[in-house]
């Protein structure tokens, strides 16, 4: 079994709605099943920023699919709970990431793990390191508790609510 931290995020209509559903997902197949999972922050945007504010959240699970298995999951869920194509960085109703898979670090045209940009992040570190602060970063070498601590990123990110709990069966 793996260990993945995977981040979401929304920022169009019913942010609330569009994160569940996705998760619900998500934990639905036994192949991935939910081990934390972190509070709801209302973050602001990054790279395009003439666009709404985010829901984000990290949530660490246990899975038996390979790296690439997943990508294909997280893919085809942000299809399932309604994701339009639309430009890079553009709003979105649900955006799934592969944020670290075990130590693995691979870089193939479809999948880059770790994210490339999760450590440059507020909106991806400050839920990540409430749940999961001792996790090496495979390239950097450093925790995430580490990694936070020393980012210089002013983009507010504002703790809004509990962690959601996510029924998979309903
Ligand atoms: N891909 C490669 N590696 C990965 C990975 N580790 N996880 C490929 C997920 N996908 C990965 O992704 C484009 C392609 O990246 C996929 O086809 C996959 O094969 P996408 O989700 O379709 O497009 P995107 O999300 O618009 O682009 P990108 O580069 O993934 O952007 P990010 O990094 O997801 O950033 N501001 C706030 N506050 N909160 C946010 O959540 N998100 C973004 C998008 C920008 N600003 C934000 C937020
Ligand atoms: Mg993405």
């Amino acid at each position: 079994m793996a260990h993945a931290y995977i981040g979401f995020g929304s920022n169009i209509d019913d942010r609330l709605y569009y994160i569940t559903q996705a998760l619900r997902l998500l934990l639905e197949p036994d192949s991935v099943s939910l081990i934390q999972i972190s509070s709801l922050y209302e973050t602001e945007p990054v790279g395009y920023e003439e666009q709404d504010w985010f829901l984000n959240g990290v949530i660490a699970v246990e899975t038996r699919l390979l790296a690439h298995q997943l990508l294909i999951l997280l893919k085809a869920i942000e299809g399932l709970v309604g994701r339009r194509d639309r430009t890079r960085w553009a709003p979105r109703e649900v955006d799934l990431d592969l944020l670290i898979y075990d130590q693995c670090c691979i870089n193939t045209p479809d999948l880059t793990v770790p994210h490339p940009e999760m450590h440059q992040r507020n909106f991806v570190l400050v839920p990540f390191a409430e749940i999961a602060p001792d996790v090496r970063h495979p390239i950097l070498g450093q925790n995430i508790r580490t990694l936070l601590s020393n980012l210089n990123d002013q983009k507010t990110v504002k703790l809004i609510a509990p962690p959601l709990k996510i029924d998979a069966r309903i």
